[in-house]
């Protein structure tokens, strides 16, 4: 059933190197697949990553303890690039005197602790150290890409594979790993990502190009995120759609498939399949058909071959379309369909951290 829904999407074989080349090894993945997925996804859809900055970085501690639990503090992080600069504020929120922490960075729509979806309290109380971003400190969420960031490395306008905004949240994002691995209170092999929507997209491009992120929570993301572009269910968000309502979110390149789903050189699934064989968690809402829940789904199973090539399962699921309620996390992929809408939940908050914490 499952390989027959694969099967009439036609989508292009991640193992299946333009110049005929059959990948077999996990090293061949690695070596040749890898560079060669990263390459396509920037210079098609996401725009290219603009070089590393090292920020300087402020640390300050807040009062705030939540009960006593936690320390919380706030690091800016200063970024100078052509004689300008930017800075942005992120909160560092963890267990109170613990050491070897996991962690998750945490891309928000909004700067607030808590958040209507970010748990604070919750992710503490399950040993998780917080450390979260407002997208809009990084660089606006519009079109204007003189704006923070952006406009350290922005030159005129945009063409071709010029960073889109999705890239520059998961810029901050990897500088923010960068920092955790200065902390010692850090488990440095538990630091994972999540964020909801758009920030959903980000956190699944951030852990698919940077392996130090050992997981993903990618949740309701979505068209151009976890879900596949190719026979997209009735009422889910079209490339057409998304490229005029949000054009900024991706490199000009990507423009030209608007109606021309069949015919990318790839599709999400050689995004996910990056993140093998890491733990990447997706998920869906029965009411968000916006975000095409079972072409997220596919991807799992799509994308799983990859992680097989390490030993690993990648999803383990029946053979059908999933169904609300359905919660399949005991491989190193998972999807579970929540009731409700379009939200990050405290549901899928606690669906995430019993799947990771299984495997940590
Ligand atoms: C929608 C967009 C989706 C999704 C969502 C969000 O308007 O079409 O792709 O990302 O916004 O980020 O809230």
């Amino acid at each position: 059933m499952l390989q027959q829904e694969l099967k009439k999407r036609k989508l292009p074989n991640v193992f299946q190197m333009p110049n005929g080349k059959r990948i077999q090894t996990k090293e061949e993945w690695e070596n040749i697949a890898r560079p060669h997925w990263k390459d396509v996804l920037l210079t098609e859809e996401y725009g290219k990553v603009p070089p590393v900055l090292m920020p300087k970085i402020t640390e300050e501690t807040n009062a705030v303890d939540f009960a006593g639990k936690a320390t919380w503090e706030t690091v800016l992080f200063t970024f100078e690039n052509h004689s300008k600069t930017h800075t942005v504020p992120t909160q560092l929120i963890y267990p109170k005197g613990e050491k070897s922490i996991p962690f998750f960075i945490y891309l928000n729509f909004r700067p607030d602790i808590p958040d209507r979806y970010l748990p604070v309290e919750e992710l503490i109380d399950n040993g998780f150290g917080i450390f979260s971003v407002c997208y809009n400190d990084v660089t606006k969420d519009n079109g204007d890409f003189t704006d923070g960031l952006a406009g350290l490395f922005q030159v005129g306008k945009r063409t071709g594979d010029d960073t889109g905004k999705i890239i520059y949240w998961s810029y901050m994002a990897s500088r923010m790993m960068d920092y955790l691995q200065t902390r010692e209170e850090v488990n440095k092999t538990a630091i994972g990502i999540s964020g909801h929507s758009r920030l959903g997209k980000t956190a699944l491009v951030t852990a698919a190009l940077d392996e130090r992120f050992a997981f993903v929570c990618s949740n309701n993301s979505g068209c151009s995120g976890a879900a596949l572009s190719r026979g997209r269910c009735e009422g889910g968000e079209s490339l057409r759609v998304i490229q005029e309502s949000f054009p900024f979110w991706f490199c000009p390149n990507y423009c030209k498939y608007a109606d021309k789903a069949d015919e990318l050189p790839f599709d999400q699934h050689c995004l996910l399949s990056l993140v093998a064989p890491r733990m990447a968690y997706i998920g869906g809402a029965i009411e968000d058909i916006w975000a095409d829940n079972d072409n997220q789904f596919l991807n799992c199973v799509a994308s799983s071959p990859v992680w097989n090539l390490y030993g690993k399962a990648g999803i383990i699921t029946e053979n059908k379309l999933p169904v609300c309620g359905d919660i399949y996390t005991e491989g190193e992929v998972g999807f579970h369909l929540r009731k409700g809408k379009h939200f990050h939940s405290r549901t899928d908050w606690l669906v995430y951290i019993d799947a990771i914490k299984k495997k940590l």
